[in-house]
């Protein structure tokens, strides 16, 4: 609050500088835009211009605040919130904060700011004319030669454009042919692929099925020749004595092999060949071990398997028949074999090639009716195959020209020389590669991953022209933060490139791109307003 006696101080300095003053009128206006003259009249008390108080034409820059807006003293400073004009001929006038004024600084180049004090201001307005003039121009003379290569740019897109749709009809043409092309192929593939697979499982069975028999032959030889083994005494039995001496079959090891205990194996006191085969022979065979006997290993005469396993065959056809010895079939057999030789050969004759599978279970070779088969039908699954990738190419094609065309790429497709490219910006750490309406991302130096910045989202640019901005979004989290993004300006220049990337807020990317696509024809064309038309 300031005291009656100072406020009647100032009110006298007012008058004294009124009577003093030659030019009063002339001093009491400084600061006052031309426009609003007509509201400052010495002959009438002031009211505000914000209305809030009237006040006589005296306390006018009379260097004490009494508007509330500060209109009261538009050429001093003693209003904090206080306007002042300055004219600035040759210029543009300019308003400024009113404690600008006398504070020893020119803040106007007319120099207008600074009447009252000792500090002598040059007037710049002129020079600062010329150097606007000159900025402007040069602005000019940029958006004139960038509107000429966008200009190029626009014509290109046309021609693209149209291409893109040509090639787009062709490809789309050729994809209804091949799509019938591929149905008739899957036809023939899985005509093909009926007789292949039907020979793939009647040998698969065949395979299977002499296997079984070559297995249930070892199991039978090796039973004989286990009882054999046995049956010391040749009584056609075995007893508990002769089976108890095979102590490996002694299943605890805490005590001896017991009678009792071979007993449980035998279920009886001595076990005939086929009780033998049917009760003990199973249980046995793991642990069994021949007595002292050197291990001989006898090549298997393949002759000999061969003939036991189509006489096994035989007896397996000729349900019911008493069941021969050994020695006997193998002996009938071997000429049937030899006469087998000379004709076709049967399954069983070709198992000399299956002998070496017995104990693995590679299928073997396919007979050449069968290979004849799954090689008409690879070659039909070889054509289908052929056009499902000539098909899916096609659509990948369609699929790139579709995404091409969606892109927005301006209202005169002046972005168009965008697409599919992808521009870097080397910083000291890293290399920021946007790729345009794609993605973003930031490439250590130094190796390491790679991170996303952002992918496409959207043109976000000012109502008035949303093409100067783009932004990309929904890139790699930060840690312990939001996803990363990236915000790129468009402004005019000559060449497609990245000048600046920055992080001005946590994991919020901003990037400034010069591009003939945002240079303006009004700016080249000089006819637009800023303002500045006056000088
Ligand atoms: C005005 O210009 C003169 C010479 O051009 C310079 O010496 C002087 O410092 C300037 N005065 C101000 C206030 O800038
Ligand atoms: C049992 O027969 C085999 C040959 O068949 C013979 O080597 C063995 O000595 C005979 N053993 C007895 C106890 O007769
Ligand atoms: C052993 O028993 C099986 C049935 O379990 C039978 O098929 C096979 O022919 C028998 N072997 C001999 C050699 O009797
Ligand atoms: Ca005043
Ligand atoms: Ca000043």
């Amino acid at each position: 609050m300031m005291s009656s006696n100072y406020m009647n101080l100032v009110l006298v300095s007012t008058l004294l500088t009124i009577v003093v003053s030659g030019s009063v009128e002339h001093t009491v206006l400084r600061g006052v835009p031309a426009a609003q003259l007509s509201k400052y009249v010495s002959s009438k008390p002031f009211s505000c211009l914000d209305g809030s108080s009237t006040i006589p034409f005296e306390f006018v820059n009379d260097d004490y605040c009494d508007c509330r807006d500060g209109s009261d003293e538009p050429g001093t400073s003693a209003c904090p919130n206080g306007r002042f004009f300055c004219e600035n001929k040759g210029y543009v006038g300019t308003t400024i904060p009113s404690h600008f004024v006398g504070d020893s600084i020119c803040d106007c180049c007319d120099g207008t700011d600074e009447y009252e004090t000792k500090i002598v201001c040059n007037n710049t307005c002129f020079e600062l004319a010329q150097k606007t003039r000159a900025e402007h121009e040069a602005r000019r003379a940029l958006h004139e030669a960038g509107v000429a290569k966008k200009m190029e740019i626009i014509k290109q897109s046309v021609v693209i454009k149209a291409d893109r749709e040509a090639r787009l009809r062709e490809f789309e043409q050729s994809l209804e042919k091949l799509e019938s092309e591929l149905k008739e192929k899957e036809e023939l593939k899985n005509q093909a692929e009926i007789p292949e697979n039907e020979a793939k499982e009647k040998h698969q069975k065949i395979w299977e099925e002499q296997r079984a028999v070559r297995e249930a032959i070892a199991h039978d030889n090796q039973m004989r020749e286990m009882f054999a083994e046995l049956d010391t005494n040749n009584d056609s039995l075995v007893s508990i004595e002769e089976l108890q001496k095979h102590t490996e079959l002694d299943t605890d090891l805490e005590n001896e092999f017991t009678a009792e205990e071979v007993r449980t194996i035998l279920g009886a006191d001595a076990v005939n060949f086929d009780d033998f085969n049917i009760t003990v022979f199973d249980q046995i065979s793991n642990s069994y071990k021949k007595l002292h006997e050197p291990i001989i290993e006898t090549p298997v005469d393949v002759n000999d398997v061969v003939a036991s396993t189509e006489a096994y065959l035989k007896q397996n056809d000729e349900q019911g028949q008493e069941q021969h010895h050994e020695e006997e079939i193998s002996e009938e057999q071997e000429d049937e074999h030899d006469f087998d030789q000379h004709e076709t050969p049967s399954p069983v004759a070709t198992s000399l090639e299956h002998e070496k599978h017995i104990h693995d279970d590679t299928v073997p070779e396919y007979d050449d009716e069968t290979k004849r088969l799954i090689q008409t039908a690879d070659h039909a699954r070889n054509e289908y195959h052929d056009v499902e990738r000539r098909v899916h190419d096609v659509k990948r094609e369609i699929e790139d020209l579709k995404r091409q065309s969606d892109v927005d790429t301006g209202v005169h497709g002046e972005y168009s020389a965008f697409i599919d490219q992808c521009y870097d910006y080397e910083e000291r750490e890293y290399t920021y590669r946007v790729c345009m309406f794609k993605d973003a991302k930031q490439i250590p130096k130094g190796g390491g991953g790679e991170v996303i910045v952002g992918y496409w989202d959207s043109w976000v640019g000012p109502t008035t022209n949303k093409y100067l901005k783009m932004k990309y979004s929904n890139g790699a989290t930060c840690w312990n933060g939001p996803a990363r993004s990236l915000t790129v300006t468009f402004r005019c220049g000559i060449e497609h490139k990245v000048v600046d990337v920055r992080e001005p807020t946590r994991c919020e990317y901003a990037m400034i791109f010069e591009t003939p696509s945002a240079c303006d024809e009004t700016i080249a064309s000089g006819t637009q307003h800023h303002g500045h038309e006056e000088f």
